[in-house]
């Protein structure tokens, strides 16, 4: 009886660790799992990128907004020159949609966010359309190998 007893507490102690285990292999596949890790530094008016060329394959973006204003992101396979609205003040986002990547919500200063993609190689142009960001200079670019 009491040798059954601590045969069923080593499997429960098995079974958690088998648990455990795989929550962490799943965690580390989230935080790198063989993604290169792009980080974008965004701020009045101007965008940084953090390594500019890499290989193709699964991305995770990482922006951060440096502030002051509120920044978005939008990440295009690149074209000659990206086609502006009529208020001459912002891109024409709709005409860009068949060849956009990723599109990362406006957020306020010192926020980071994070996007999984995967990128096949090209060049990208990476920029800010807030009303003027763009025509201010918040673009860069990414080259995928
Ligand atoms: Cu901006």
């Amino acid at each position: 009886m009491r040798q059954r007893f601590s045969l069923l507490g080593l499997l429960s102690v098995l079974a958690a660790i088998v648990v455990f285990a795989s929550a962490c292999s799943g965690g580390g596949q989230n935080a790198a799992g063989g993604a290169t890790v792009v980080r974008v530094n965004e701020r009045d008016f101007r965008i940084t990128v953090s390594p500019a060329r890499i290989h193709a394959g699964n991305v995770q973006l990482v922006v951060h907004n440096g502030g002051p204003d509120t920044h978005e992101l939008i990440l295009v396979r690149s074209r000659a020159r990206l086609p502006l609205r009529a208020d001459g003040l912002t891109v024409d986002e709709r005409v860009l949609e068949h060849v956009t990547a990723a599109s990362v919500d406006g957020a306020g200063p010192g926020a980071v966010r994070r996007d999984w993609l995967h990128l096949s190689p090209g060049r990208y142009e990476l920029f800010c359309n807030m009303a003027g960001h763009f025509m201010a200079g918040m673009q860069a670019e990414l080259v995928v190998e």
